[in-house]
Order: C-alpha cells, then structure tokens, then sequence
C-alpha cells in the first residue's frame, strides 16, 4: 500500500512559498515518499490576496514530478471547504493501488 502525504500551504504567506516548495522538494526525495500519493491543500484560499491553484501548482513546480501522483486542492480550512474533496480524491488513488 503507498503513502498518502497530505502537504498544506498557506497560500496567502507569499514570502514563505519558496520555502514551502523547498521542504516539499526535499520530502519528496525521501525513498519513503517515492511512490508517495500527494495532495496539496491550498489553503487560506478566501483570503483575497491568496496565490491561487494554478499559480501555487507552479511555484511548486509539481509539473516536473516523475514518480508521485499529485493534485492540489484549493481549500478554507476554518470554513472546511474543499476538505472533504481533496480528502475523497485521495482516497480514490490510494483504493487503485
Ligand atoms: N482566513 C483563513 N485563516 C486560516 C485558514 N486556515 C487556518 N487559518 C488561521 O491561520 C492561523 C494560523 O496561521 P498559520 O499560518 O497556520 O500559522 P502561523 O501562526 O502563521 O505560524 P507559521 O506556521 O509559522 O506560519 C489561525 O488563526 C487559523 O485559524 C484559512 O483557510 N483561512
Ligand atoms: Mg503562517
């Protein structure tokens, strides 16, 4: 069974994503997480100055990742949006393997 790694980002600290996407980049060249299934939670997305989906998936750089299954989902963690979605999405890939 491979690894669910569920990474969040605060969206809105736009001088930290750099450093999100460094700490992400490293945990993600750990033998552990090769196979690993990855969900980014975009959170803080209700913030009106947040980076959104398509912008923070590129800052990530999640297009060059060989070996991880990735998808990034934009949420509101105190309103709980989009929780359950990325969650059900997650859970989806882990059941096809
Ligand atoms: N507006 C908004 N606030 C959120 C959301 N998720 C968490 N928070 C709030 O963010 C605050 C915590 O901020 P964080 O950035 O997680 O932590 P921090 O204290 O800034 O510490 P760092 O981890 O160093 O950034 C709490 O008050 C949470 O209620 C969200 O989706 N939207
Ligand atoms: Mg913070």
């Amino acid at each position: 069974m491979p690894l669910g790694l569920i990474f969040v980002v605060d969206s809105n600290d736009r001088e930290r994503i750099e450093e999100s996407a460094e700490e992400l980049s490293k945990m993600l060249q750990e033998d552990e997480l090769r196979d690993a299934v990855l969900l980014v939670f975009a959170n803080k997305q209700d913030m009106p100055n947040a980076v959104g989906v398509s912008d923070l998936t590129d800052k990530l750089s999640l297009h060059n990742l060989r070996s991880q299954t990735w998808y990034v989902q934009a949420t509101c963690a105190t309103q709980g949006t989009g929780l359950y979605e990325g969650l059900d999405w997650l859970s989806n890939e882990l059941s096809k393997r």
